[in-house]
């Protein structure tokens, strides 16, 4: 009949423009905005054009966008899937009708979707190692402090999942510790400052805080100063991507370490593609490096922070 056999990934026929897809979780923070720019910077390079949508936060839109992407019958589909498991009909839709995928920042889940068979690739950070670096610096450089507020990620995303995971497991092992809280900040600014005022109110002896997030350490520390705390000396902060903001924070003492998640997609996406459309072989992780910003090297490394 001509369909797609199960295990089949769907090809990409060699064209020399294409109009491809990406599917935006959202644009509420500085890394979004970033990735986005990336990814429209290296289309416009191409000559590609490129059907952009932003699900504002919700992993349902998320679905009906790329249902939308399909139904235009672009050639292939960058998704940075909001949640691990809502985004799984996405990608089999996508199968179904004979188009690639490429996962870009986060990952769907392992169980349920494979790269290689579902999708073509995972191109993004290695979130787990992200969570276990940090520890690994608290562990080294805590002077005393372990009483631990952590502000978790998008509920249900990867990076929340295994950042998480990484520093948990590190932390335990190391022993020594205590995690007061963990909840969701949604990797959003201003709910991370709420979580952290609510969390320090019910904890007044949490004495680190490590957000999966800039934005979200960023509302820590805002939280901190009005409740009379000195971000980075009273209150250990930590915390993920790397932005010029937090790289600035950890020279002005206020955040203690970060490790870089860095949002610049669009080359390695577009460069994978044409791998692809050649026929080569594509792994199925294309790891992201991430770099590692703290009071050594934060003043050298701001100007090329993103
Ligand atoms: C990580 C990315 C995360 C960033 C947050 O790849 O999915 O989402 O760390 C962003 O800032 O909201």
């Amino acid at each position: 009949t001509g369909g797609l056999a199960l295990a089949d990934l769907p090809p990409l026929p060699a064209k020399d423009k294409y109009k491809v897809g990406f599917a935006q979780t959202e644009s509420n923070n500085p890394w979004r905005i970033a990735q986005t720019k990336s990814m429209q910077d290296e289309a416009g390079k191409l000559g590609y054009q490129l059907v952009y949508t932003d699900a504002a936060g919700s992993a349902a839109k998320q679905v009906a966008d790329v249902n939308s992407m399909i139904a235009q019958g672009v050639d292939l589909i960058f998704l940075a899937p909001r949640e691990e498991k809502p985004l799984i009909p996405a990608v089999m839709a996508a199968k179904k009708a004979g188009i690639p995928v490429i996962l870009l920042d986060r990952n769907v889940d392992q169980a349920l979707a494979k790269a290689g068979e579902d999708y073509v690739t995972f191109i993004g950070s290695d979130f787990v190692d992200e969570g276990k670096r940090i520890a690994e610096w608290l562990v080294k450089n805590n002077g005393g402090k372990t009483k631990i507020i952590q502000l978790e990620g998008t509920t249900g995303s990867s990076p929340a999942n295994d950042r998480k995971k990484g520093f948990d497991e590190a932390i335990n092992a190391a022993g020594g510790f205590t995690l007061l809280a963990s909840q969701s900040g949604d990797f959003a600014r201003d709910k991370g400052r709420q979580v952290a005022e609510a969390l320090l109110q019910a904890h007044p002896d949490a004495d680190v805080i490590y957000a999966h997030n800039d934005e979200m350490a960023m509302g820590a520390i805002a939280a901190l100063e009005a409740a009379g705390k000195k971000p980075g000396t009273d209150v250990i902060v930590l915390s993920i991507d790397g932005g010029k903001e937090a790289v600035q924070a950890v020279v002005d003492g206020k955040i203690n370490a970060v490790v870089e998640c860095n949002p610049r997609f669009g080359p390695k996406a577009f460069e994978t593609m044409a791998k692809y459309a050649k026929g080569e072989k594509i792994d199925a992780w294309v790891k992201n490096d991430d770099k590692f910003y703290d009071p050594s090297n934060a003043a050298a490394e701001l100007a090329n922070a993103y």
